[in-house]
Formats: C-alpha cells, structure tokens, sequence
C-alpha cells in the first residue's frame, strides 16, 4: 500500500509543528485560518513592528496585518514570544504577514512600568515556569511570593529553581524556607558552576514543552539556558561585574529550541514585578492564610481589628510568621487598587461610546464643576 504523498508531507509538517509545542488546543482555532490558506508559526523574538517566527518549513520574518493591528483590543492583543500565528507568506519578498493570533492556552503578565491600568503580557503559551531566584545576597522570600502569585495567574504550572547553591551557606534552611511558600512545587537547587547540575531540571523540558524562565535579574536565568543548551548561546553577565545592579544582561525575550526537543524561554529580569490580575491566584498562593481565615468569626473578616478573628490569632502565637501576613496584605490592597482603577478605565471608555451630545452636555457640566477650582 502506498501513502498518499500530500499525507506524508502533512504528516511531516506536524511533527515539526510538534516540536515547536504546537498540540489540538491550537489546531482546532487554526481550522478557518487553515481554510483561508494561511499557515501557523510561533513567535520566537519581537522587535519593533518585526516579528521572527517558528515554522514548520524554517525561520521567517513577518510583520503584523494592518488589520489586525487596529482591530487589536489594546497592546495585549498584539503577538507576543510563545504566541501561535496564522500568517500569509509573502508573495514577493520573503516577509510573510500575521494575520491572527490565535488564543493562548496560558501567558504570564504584569502590571506595565509606569501605567497604571495596562497589562503587559510577558509570554504565551508557557507550560511550564521555572521561577529561577538566586542564593545570594539577593535572595528575598517575599519577591518569591509575589512571582508565586503571577505565575498561579498565568496558567502555566511552577518549578522553583534555587540558583547559584555554591555561594549559599545554608542551602537547607534557604531551602526549608521555600517549601513553607510553596509546600506542593517542585524545588530544585543546583549550582552552574557544578558540571551537570542543570540535567535535573531536563524531566520538566520534555518534547514540544515550553518552559519560560523568569526572576530577578542576575539570578542565572541565561546561564541555565546555556548549561541546558550546552552551548554560551546567551550573553551572561560577565563574572567580575558588580554594575549590573538594575542592569539586564538578556534585554530582548527569546523562544529557544533544544537540540532534544523542548522550547525555552530566556526572559530579561525584571526590576519590580507589579501584579496584575490576583484575585484567584492570591487565595492558592496565601492556602494556610485563607485556611485560617475560614475559622474567623466574620465571614467578611478584613483581619484586622475584627473580633474573633483566627488570622491575627495565629500572627499572635506565631503559627504564621508576621511577615508572610504583611505581604498577603500587601498583594491584596495592590489587586483591590488595580480593580479599581481599572473599573474607572471601564467607565471612562463607557463614557467615550455616549452620543456626540452627551459628551458636549456632560464635558460642559464638567467644566461648571471644575471652574470654581
Ligand atoms: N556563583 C555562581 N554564579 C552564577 C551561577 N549561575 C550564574 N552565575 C553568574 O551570575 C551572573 C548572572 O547570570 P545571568 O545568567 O546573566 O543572569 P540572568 O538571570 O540571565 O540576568 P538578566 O539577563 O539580567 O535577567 C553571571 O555572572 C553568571 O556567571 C551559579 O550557580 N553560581
Ligand atoms: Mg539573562
Ligand atoms: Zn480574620
């Protein structure tokens, strides 16, 4: 029996789409994409308004649809590294063009610097988030805390990797910390300079997985990258620099294949990470907290001056450390603020939608209320 050769091209078309993580959570979206003759392509770098894609026939250059750019519902909505794409290839010079991006199965986000109610999407499609921290002087249990928080946002699941174990003088107890955060992820400690110590992280980077890595600055994120590739692809930051404080050695974000299979993503570390959406996330973050909450006397309890109230009881004899409980509500006042100016973005684009009219009625009303001042 012989085999159609279109079947086989198809076939082997979808075993290299496998490889670059493609699965039936995008085939079936692609489906009309498929019908209009585009094909699909993963975002490994973004530049400006140039994209370098995956795609099952070799590297492109591609720039978004005009289109889709001004139908795009905010920056959010624009292609980021790890999206699927349904691209046209081009006709006459070889920059095809995106003209979908197809839904994200998870992405990783955070507050934009300096906007107050946009998201930046930092990564799509992550399967896996290694949450690298270093163990050094840098190493900082409430900053752990609050990537645990954005990553349970994100969909992907957590790995911790405790970085840099050479320069620690008690792994253990560093160790015994972040297990109290985190008590179900898996942690794993290792050090670059030991040969081979990154082979314990390759059982979470199977085949057609994508695993992002994200931290700090300057906790190893690319040389962990290079021990697994095997190769110094990732700039690092040179060994005798102390500057790089507030300096980011990889300054682009990057979709990377393994030789054996598997994708990574190389992240620049991030100065502050600002939370975004934290609403389910903070209650599977903060478990024991929301466990001891269920037993205060006040269904609404705000844990603070309310009678009967079990969270400060156990901030009182010790149980749950004053710190972590600080924290908690630190997170949540920065979520219910977000909510709430975001509600506001809500209203004031409700009001850009009213009639001509209206605006001029409402804008001149504004201005009797404003005059005084
Ligand atoms: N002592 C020690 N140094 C390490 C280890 N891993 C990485 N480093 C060093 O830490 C410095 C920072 O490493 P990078 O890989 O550039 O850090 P990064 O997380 O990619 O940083 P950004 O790209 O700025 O986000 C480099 O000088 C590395 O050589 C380790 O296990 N032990
Ligand atoms: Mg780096
Ligand atoms: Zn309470």
């Amino acid at each position: 029996m012989t085999s159609d050769p279109d079947d086989r091209a198809d076939r082997t078309v979808s075993v290299m789409l496998e490889t670059l993580g493609w699965n039936q959570r995008f085939a079936e979206p692609f489906r009309p994409h498929a019908a209009e003759g585009l094909r699909p392509a993963r975002v490994a770098v973004t530049h400006n308004y140039l994209y370098q894609l995956y795609t099952a026939s070799g590297d492109v250059m591609a720039e978004v649809a005009g289109r889709l750019r001004h139908r795009a519902a905010g920056a959010d909505a624009m292609p980021v590294v790890g999206d699927w794409v349904a691209i046209r290839p081009g006709e006459t010079d070889d920059k095809a063009t995106i003209e979908a991006v197809l839904p994200r199965h998870s992405c990783f986000s955070r507050k934009a610097a300096g906007e107050p109610t946009r998201r930046q999407v930092v990564a799509a499609n992550i399967d896996t988030v290694f949450l690298v921290c270093g163990l050094d002087e840098e190493f900082n249990l409430r900053r752990i805390e609050r990537y645990l928080v954005a990553i349970c946002d994100s969909g992907a699941a957590t790995v911790i990797v405790l970085n840099k174990a050479d320069v620690c003088a008690d792994v253990d107890a560093a160790r015994t910390a972040v297990i109290a955060l985190a008590p179900d992820t898996p942690i794993h400690v290792l050090s670059c300079l030991e040969h081979g110590s990154t082979d314990m992280l390759k059982p979470h980077i199977g085949p057609g997985t994508t695993v992002a890595l994200i931290g700090s600055s300057g906790v190893g994120k690319s040389t962990i990258i290079n021990r697994l590739l095997g190769a110094d692809r990732q700039r690092t930051r040179p060994i005798r620099s102390r500057d790089g404080r507030g300096r980011h050695t990889t300054t682009q974000r990057e979709l990377i294949q393994l030789p054996d299979g598997g994708l990574l993503i190389d992240t620049p570390g991030m100065r502050e990470l600002q939370l975004w959406d934290t609403t389910a996330s903070l209650d599977d973050a903060f478990e024991d907290i929301e466990a001891l909450a269920a037993h205060c006397r006040f269904r609404d309890c705000a844990h603070d001056q309310e009678p009967g109230c079990s969270v400060r009881a156990a901030v009182d004899d010790g149980r749950l450390a004053a710190s972590r409980f600080d924290n908690y509500r630190k997170l949540q006042s920065e979520g219910d603020l977000l909510r709430q100016r975001r509600e506001g973005l809500a209203r004031l684009e409700e009001q850009r939608r009213v009639t001509p009219e209206h605006r001029t009625m409402r804008s001149m009303r504004h201005n009797r209320m404003t005059d005084g001042k």
